[in-house]
């Protein structure tokens, strides 16, 4: 299943296109119509050609408001990217697509709306354009289509090429470990607190015992909504409402994550694999730097942190690096979990990455083995993961890493580590303490 996630500039007629598409319109709040601005998220979905339902969120262009578009953006798992046909490529744009590329987003569809706004030529060249600036992205290639939300021209197509794209793209995976980064939080009269969000990881169901993260709040699922439907049961990739039973209304806000019990850990020091995008990607080509005061973005949560890079002394456009992040709050992150970097001082969204370790050893980080460790942990396989992880230390408990390198239990782990009570022995240290 998938969520998209509109992006692009202020005013090129993203959310009139979300209700051109959906008949559901995206702003919710009465003075972002008065305003005819976005100002935060907004939710609709929409049955494709093929009988795919998406669910659809809604993002602000005004730059004032890209926190919220980050919050949005943070559990996508493919765009919706418009640019107006009569403006062609705006600095939002930029800032937008840097923040897909570093989320990895690489499925997506090119709205070329406001079509009945110009002539043949201009629409052309608007075409270029566009073309030319996703080129060096991960959106490279993605269709594009002319579009209008007052004429519905191109609608359909749009539609189609959506489903295409979707039918194409990896759903949000299931690894036996659900996680909801919320996004809003309401009461209703009655029912109690409701959290919504977008779900990734795994399945929630009706009667769990859940858990607040960073809080550690404990609550039990009573109903579940997708798409303002009750259901039973829901996988990763959906838009969801929980009503969580025994959560006051202050329990909770957007950034924290509803997670399965004991499964998670909040995290303040984390290992990532940084990058900062070329600057035919960003517009800006600012680098990252260990001086420079930045934000984090990962799933609806903001905070600020700090950074040290272990194997360079800085990041330029284009390049990429191994860091340690000290994050001011705690946050329940796992290894392949993605971000994005803010440059509060610039205010500029700079870059992002991937997290390598979320549970780093103690000691001195930056040393040559701590950087081939972690070029060792990245993109590995969690059985991978946990071997060398396990070898390096001779044993470690079992929770640990399980935690530390995302598997859903202790059988994803892999075979060929020995237990020893609560912890994992390598096969190496085994026989050391045999003899
Ligand atoms: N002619 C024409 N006007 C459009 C079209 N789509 C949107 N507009 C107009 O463009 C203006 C902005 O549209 P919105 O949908 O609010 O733009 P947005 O991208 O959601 O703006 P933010 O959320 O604030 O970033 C409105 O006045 C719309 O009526 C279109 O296809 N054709
Ligand atoms: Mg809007």
């Amino acid at each position: 299943m998938h969520v998209v996630g509109t992006a692009g500039h202020v005013d090129h007629g993203k959310s009139a296109l979300v209700t051109a598409l959906t008949g559901i319109d995206p702003d919710r709040f009465e003075e972002e119509k008065r305003r005819g601005l976005t100002i935060d998220l907004g939710f609709a979905w929409l049955t494709l050609p093929s009988g795919r339902e998406v669910g659809l969120v809604d993002v602000p262009g005004h730059e004032r408001f890209i926190r919220n578009m980050l919050a949005g953006a943070g559990g996508v798992t493919a765009c919706l990217f418009v640019v107006a046909a009569n403006e062609g490529w705006m600095p939002q744009s930029a800032e937008h697509l840097t923040a897909l590329e570093v989320l990895g987003i690489s499925h997506g569809v090119v709205a070329l709306t406001k079509a009945d706004a110009v002539d043949a030529e201009t629409l052309e060249i608007a075409r270029l354009d566009v073309t030319e600036h996703l080129a060096p992205s991960r959106l490279a290639g993605a269709p594009m289509i002319a579009c209008s939300a007052v004429t519905r021209e191109g609608l359909d197509e749009l539609a189609a090429a959506l489903d295409d794209v979707l039918a194409r793209a990896p759903g949000a995976p299931d690894a036996g470990r659900p996680r909801l980064w919320i996004d809003r939080v309401f009461t209703i009269a009655g029912a109690g607190t409701v959290v919504t969000g977008t779900g990734s990881g795994g399945w929630f169901r009706r009667g769990d015992e859940v858990e607040l993260q960073p809080s550690g709040r404990r609550a039990r699922i009573r109903t579940i909504q997708s798409h303002k439907r009750e259901v039973d049961a829901i996988g990763p990739g959906n838009r969801v409402a929980l009503n969580l039973a025994g959560l006051e209304r202050h329990g909770a806000r957007r950034g924290d994550a509803v997670v399965t019990p004991g499964r998670w850990r909040a995290v303040r020091t984390l290992d990532v694999l940084l990058t900062v995008p070329p600057a035919s990607i960003t517009d800006h080509g600012l680098p990252v730097g260990p001086k420079g005061s930045y934000l984090l973005h990962a799933g609806s949560a903001e905070t600020p942190v700090r950074l040290r890079l272990l194997d360079a002394e800085e990041v330029g456009p284009g390049e990429r690096a191994f860091a340690r992040l000290h994050l001011r709050d705690p946050l329940p992150l796992t290894r392949g979990d993605r971000f994005v970097l803010r440059d509060a001082g610039r205010v500029a969204t700079v870059g992002g990455g991937e997290i390598v370790d979320p549970l780093p050893d103690r000691g001195r980080a930056g040393t040559p083995e701590h950087v081939e460790l972690l070029h060792r942990l990245h993109g590995a396989a969690p059985p991978d993961a946990a071997r060398t992880l396990v070898e390096r230390h001779g044993l470690l408990p079992a929770a640990e890493v399980v935690l530390r390198v995302g598997a859903n239990a202790e059988g994803g782990v892999g075979s060929d580590l020995h237990r020893l009570g609560s912890l994992l022995v390598s096969p190496a240290h085994r026989d050391a303490l045999a003899r």
